[in-house]
């Protein structure tokens, strides 16, 4: 049962998609301090809080302040408290009673679950301005499925994106992308999508295409279409200014670009030097945007991924100006050790600056509304924006979309990518961690930066990596400029990735099935172990998951270990791979377990009267019928697996 109750006067954020009449009264559950803007409640001893989509920290989300405030941050660590995404749903859960919360305002607010004080859960609000939505039910998966239900189906990619993606900030050229391909080819490992980072761009300006590096784009995306590879470009937020680029033209004349309160465009600068950002909280400007899509899907593409859209902001014209004032006052000056820590403060803290934030305005829904009230639906219309251009001008054809900041509604055009993670270990178990919670808020396509963005990776965090990756939907490979090169065919392990990047291909109809399933039923497509398991011990496992209905995965996150513990709530059939079709089998009791897993082998639990699905590899990304199929079965028969199939093309009504 869903009640909702009404702070002040919420802007509306579109992510709720069902009507619902307002509850009268108190907000049950919660203390309401309207002088500190606070909802608070006590926590007993026992209860766990779960969800808050892509976060730091583990599963639990008790002891920590997390603050959403979508951040272009690229140090995930454990002190911090926001990342790029807005996710506001959690549920608190004991053994007596399970409450589901959804906090719907697209403002910041901080969640402090049990820092202050280890048993109070408190919210507090910039604005106290929200729609709380209350959600009771019989259990966490019965919460979650009806918040889902609210929230709308979450976005459903192409078949073709469950394959395999090496990415890199940049391949610079065609002749780059092409040495990939043939690099991957030539390792035998298949590879279905290469990513293009900013710098196939000319000057950086979305939707161009450099036409020194990469000359007669629409017959090389052909070229390697034909070779099974789909382009994917990255678009950013920001729009260069540069007069007769036709994109800054039309929108500085339409007025489509976020204006300061004098009514000027806001100068902001990111990769392409100065720019304006779209609108993207305007109707007109969504749409404007939107159709600019079309510039590249005309050239053969049909995939993107959305960046920079927290928005992140290296400097704005305006405030790099007072920094310099400022500066000029200290010159000559003997600086003291405070005035040397304000100088320093000054001058670090140019870009992603909130008081830019405070400087520009939208115009959304009718209103003016400062930045900082709506900020954390920014990435979200972005994405948006090229969700309903993609309904309109390619009814037919479903478009791989991922975005890096996000708000709940944006579940409904697409999926998140977990921004720049760095090439540590403990960023491993994070990915593993943030997947289940990614779930609850309807992030299905979704997934990390595999090896790491930056840093420099080891080829055996890689191989664990990939080896927990090849389940997760998002399967990319990227790292950032400036690190170690981290393609698969680089390292002595090829073969060995090859096998995993197979065995990948032979989960697809499991994997592409139970996607469909969850996108289409509001379930969760990764669970802790907890979600479905009510003993002690499952409720304490952060580094092991559910992954649909039949399958237990343990990966190992650790370095120089040939094995981990892995707890079993239940008896289950251990499959040992080495390849898709060279494994060993074991059945295992309940309870703890020390388990080998070498380099190369991968650890799949099959559940009690539970069956996975294999497909011969090189048939994984096609429409294959049950028939077509192999079965691994623990007590179980093949019929008795729920089988979701389509043409994986075609966008459902
Ligand atoms: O300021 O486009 O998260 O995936 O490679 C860095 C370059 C901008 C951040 C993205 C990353 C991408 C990079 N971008």
């Amino acid at each position: 049962m869903i009640k909702k109750y009404r702070i002040g006067q919420p802007i509306p954020t579109d992510s709720v998609v069902k009507e619902f009449p307002l509850s009268e009264g108190e907000i049950p559950y919660f203390n309401r301090n309207d002088a500190k803007k606070e909802l608070s409640l006590t926590l007993d001893k026992k209860d766990k809080v779960y969800g808050l989509g892509e976060t730091i920290r583990g599963i639990n989300k008790r002891g920590w302040i997390y603050t959403s405030n979508n951040s272009d941050d690229p140090n995930h660590t454990e002190d911090k408290h926001s990342l790029y995404a807005s996710q506001n749903f959690f549920v608190i859960s004991s053994k007596t009673k399970e409450l589901g919360v959804y906090i719907d305002t697209p403002g910041i607010i901080t969640l402090d679950i049990g820092y202050t004080d280890l048993n109070t859960l408190t919210v507090s609000f910039e604005d106290f301005d929200a729609d709380i939505y209350l959600i009771e039910g019989d259990s966490i998966l019965d919460i979650v499925r009806q918040f889902r239900d609210i929230i709308g189906r979450s976005y459903i990619p192409p078949r073709w994106a469950f394959g395999f993606g090496q990415s890199r900030w940049s391949y610079m050229t065609a002749d780059e992308v092409i040495e990939v391909a043939d690099k991957y080819e030539e390792a035998g490992i298949p590879l279905d999508m290469i990513y293009l980072d900013i710098d196939y761009m000319e000057k950086y300006k979305d939707f161009t295409v450099d036409e020194a590096s990469f000359p007669k784009f629409p017959e090389f995306v052909e070229k390697m279409r034909k070779r099974g590879i789909h382009l994917v470009p990255i678009i950013d937020a920001g729009v260069k200014m540069e007069e007769g680029y036709d994109i800054y033209d039309e929108g500085v004349e339409k007025g489509y670009f976020v204006k300061k309160e004098n009514d000027e465009n806001l100068v902001a600068a990111v990769w392409p030097g100065k720019v304006h950002f779209p609108d993207f909280l305007n109707d007109e400007a969504r749409k404007w945007f939107g159709d600019k899509y079309k510039i590249l899907l005309d050239q053969g593409i049909d995939g993107f991924w959305n960046d920079m859209n927290e928005p992140a902001i290296f400097y704005t014209e305006d405030h790099l100006k007072e920094v310099f004032e400022a500066i000029e006052d200290y010159k000559g000056k003997n600086l003291d050790i405070q005035s040397f820590f304000a100088f320093k403060d000054l001058v670090g803290s140019i870009d992603n600056n909130e008081a830019d934030y405070k400087r520009f305005y939208h115009d959304y829904k009718g209103k003016k509304i400062r930045h900082d009230k709506v900020h954390n639906i920014f990435g979200y219309n972005m994405t948006r924006a090229a969700g309903e251009a993609f309904e309109r001008l390619v009814p037919d054809k479903r478009i791989l979309m991922f975005s890096r900041s996000s708000y709940i509604g944006m579940h409904r055009y697409g999926g998140v990518w977990c921004g720049d993670n760095k090439s540590w270990w403990s960023h491993l178990l994070l990915n593993i961690q943030q997947m289940p919670a990614l779930s609850m808020c309807g992030f299905l396509y979704s997934g990390a930066d595999i090896g790491g963005f930056g840093c420099d990776t080891t080829e055996d965090l890689l191989l664990r990596w990939t080896a927990f990756g090849i389940f997760t939907p998002l399967f990319r490979n990227h790292s950032a400029m400036g690190t170690r090169r981290q393609e698969c065919y680089r390292f002595d392990s090829a073969p060995v990735f090859k096998e995993f990047v197979r065995l990948r291909r032979a989960l697809i109809p499991y994997l592409y099935s139970e996607y469909m399933k969850a996108a289409l039923n509001n379930e969760m497509l990764f669970k802790p172990l907890c979600f479905e398991y009510d003993d002690e011990r499952s409720a304490e496992i952060e580094d092991q998951l559910l992954l649909g209905e039949s399958i237990m995965l343990a990966p190992v996150y650790k370095q120089n270990t040939t094995g981990r513990n892995v707890y079993l709530p239940e008896e289950m059939k251990l499959i040992r791979f080495r390849a898709y079709d060279d494994y060993d089998e074991e059945i295992l009791g309940s309870g703890d377990h020390y388990l080998r897993a070498e380099l190369n082998e991968i650890l799949v639990f099959i559940r009690k009267g539970h069956v996975l699905p294999l497909a011969e590899p090189s048939k994984g990304l096609g429409e294959l019928g049950k028939d077509e199929l192999d079965y691994i079965c623990y007590e179980a028969e093949p019929e008795s697996y729920e089988y979701y199939t389509d043409d994986g093309e075609t966008p459902l009504k």
